[in-house]
């Protein structure tokens, strides 16, 4: 079982180093709920983007692109594009502002009485 598993991961390695073709990069995103998740998601649902997921716990954005369509910088500016803030880029106030209220994350917003209920203290 162990053996499988080592296998496989090497097996994984270099299938990645061979193609050259992704790159994976994790980054800070402010936001608060499932709608700003859907937001951010839906912001890097661009060619060049393989995949994107930004994780509402933790802040933390995880994308997979192709480097030789996308720069890592473009990718922040998508996202700061859609309202939110990045570890590396600001969104502006214009379209922060157009955000819902709940999603206000620099006014401490919260989705309260949202069906997921996430009532952990900050
Ligand atoms: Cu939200």
């Amino acid at each position: 079982m162990r053996k499988l598993m080592l296998l496989s991961v090497f097996l994984g390695v270099g299938i990645i180093s061979q193609a050259q073709k992704k790159a994976e990069i994790e980054f800070e995103v402010s936001g608060v709920c499932g709608m700003c998740e859907d937001r951010i998601e839906k912001a890097l649902d661009v060619p060049g983007i393989i995949s994107a997921e930004w994780d509402k716990k933790n802040k933390k954005a995880t994308v997979a692109f192709k480097p030789k369509v996308l720069t890592e910088a473009q990718i922040h500016q998508l996202v700061a594009d859609a309202g939110h803030d990045t570890d590396k880029i600001k969104a502006t106030d214009e379209v922060y502002n157009n955000l819902h209220g709940c999603c206000k994350y620099r006014d401490g917003g919260s989705c309260a009485g949202e069906n997921d209920h996430d009532h952990s203290p900050k």
